[in-house]
């Protein structure tokens, strides 16, 4: 019989990669969907997964929405990806981040722990629980010091996973994944607002590009390697926490370098430092060791930066045609 899986935070980056990634390996999937007034089914259509995916009604935010979503989904695997995931927001709606990326996840480990289903459940943990980083490189044993409402958010999402293992012997696991970014990113973080505007600018469309901090540092690979590691992860016997990461860490200033290098342009004459996206407490510098998911799981990156970069770029590029 086929496995079941239901995904939080279906229709976001990794949700759409996830949907794909299982039903390609022969899964049902299941979606929680949220009721936005705007379209946001559109990753599941560029993936062509929307008619092969059943989408349930739900908010992380309401139990019980999640009760009767288990209840229709009957899953063996459930990967919570639901979240407010955009680190500059969490300052400005820092209780709506911690009921919707905190206290969510607990809703969802607590909707499993009352259903009785016995699904093994994938928590999204993240490198801002790291912040301002006690050693480099940063594996599962680092200390947190997260540095936005966002990253204390997710750090008690981690710690809840955690307990529920251990308190109640949930198969729960958490991929402490650093950034992955993809073609299907939201135009909001940093690399598709720079791949998005290198593709505007190569076509005369726009003129600069405003960023914020050019000299921090992120641990970038590509999402469609990251989502492999989650189902990777609820394959293993017993539950574990794993850092899903490349290694290397690039800055801001050096992606954009490569970025506008894709369409032979000098980033140097179109970005421009703008104070206003400076955030009140800035994560310098991540760079994650996933030696351990590399021996336990045989997990490691494919696509190199270079390769996503371009693949950005491409993909932009055409959708800017297309406008
Ligand atoms: P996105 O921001 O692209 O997607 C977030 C998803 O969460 C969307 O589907 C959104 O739905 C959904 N969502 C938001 N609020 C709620 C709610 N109240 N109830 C139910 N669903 C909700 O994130 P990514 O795909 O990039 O990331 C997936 C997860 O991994 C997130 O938890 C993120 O914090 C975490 N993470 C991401 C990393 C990255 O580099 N991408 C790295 C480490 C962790 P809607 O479209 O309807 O708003
Ligand atoms: P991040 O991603 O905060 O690491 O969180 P983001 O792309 O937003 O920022 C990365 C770095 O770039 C700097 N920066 C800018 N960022 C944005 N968004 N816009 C700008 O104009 C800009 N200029 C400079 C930021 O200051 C920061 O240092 C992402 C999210 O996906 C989280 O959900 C996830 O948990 C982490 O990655 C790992």
């Amino acid at each position: 019989m086929a496995k079941r899986a239901l995904i939080t935070g279906v229709s976001g980056q990794d949700g759409a990669y996830l949907a794909s990634f299982l039903l390609d390996k022969g899964y049902e999937v299941y979606g929680l969907q949220t009721r936005r007034g705007s379209d946001t089914l559109w990753r599941l259509r560029y993936l062509s997964v929307l008619n092969r995916i059943q989408l349930v009604d739900g908010d992380l935010t309401d139990l019980s929405s999640l009760c009767r979503a288990l209840d229709t989904a009957q899953p063996d695997e459930v990967y919570n990806l639901a979240a407010q995931s955009f680190v500059a927001t969490s300052w400005a709606q820092p209780l709506l981040t911690a009921q919707v990326t905190g206290v969510g996840a607990l809703n969802v480990l607590e909707a499993v722990r009352l259903s009785g289903c016995g699904a093994r459940c994938y928590q999204a943990s993240s490198s801002e629980m790291f912040g301002k980083v006690r050693e480099t490189p940063q594996t599962e044993s680092t200390p947190f010091h997260p540095r936005s409402p966002y990253g204390v958010a997710k750090a008690f999402a981690h710690w809840s996973t955690v307990n529920y293992r251990e308190s109640f012997g949930l198969h729960a696991t958490s991929g402490i994944l650093f950034n992955h970014e993809s073609p299907l990113r939201g135009l909001e973080f940093v690399t598709r607002k720079i791949t998005d505007a290198v593709a505007r600018i190569s076509r005369g469309l726009q003129q600069e590009l405003r960023l914020g901090n050019l000299d921090a540092q992120r641990d970038w690979g590509f999402a469609g390697d990251y989502v492999e590691a989650m189902w990777l992860m609820l394959q293993q016997e017993q539950p574990d926490d794993y850092v899903i990461a490349t290694g290397h860490n690039t800055s801001v200033r050096e992606f954009c370098r490569v970025a506008f290098a894709a369409v032979k342009l000098d980033y140097e004459a179109y970005v421009k430092v703008d104070p206003q996206y400076y955030r009140p407490a800035e994560v310098d510098t991540l760079q994650g060791d996933a030696g351990k998911a590399q021996r336990m799981l045989g997990w490691r990156p494919r696509v190199s930066l270079q390769q996503m970069v371009e693949m950005m770029v491409e993909a932009d590029l055409k959708r800017v045609a297309a406008e």
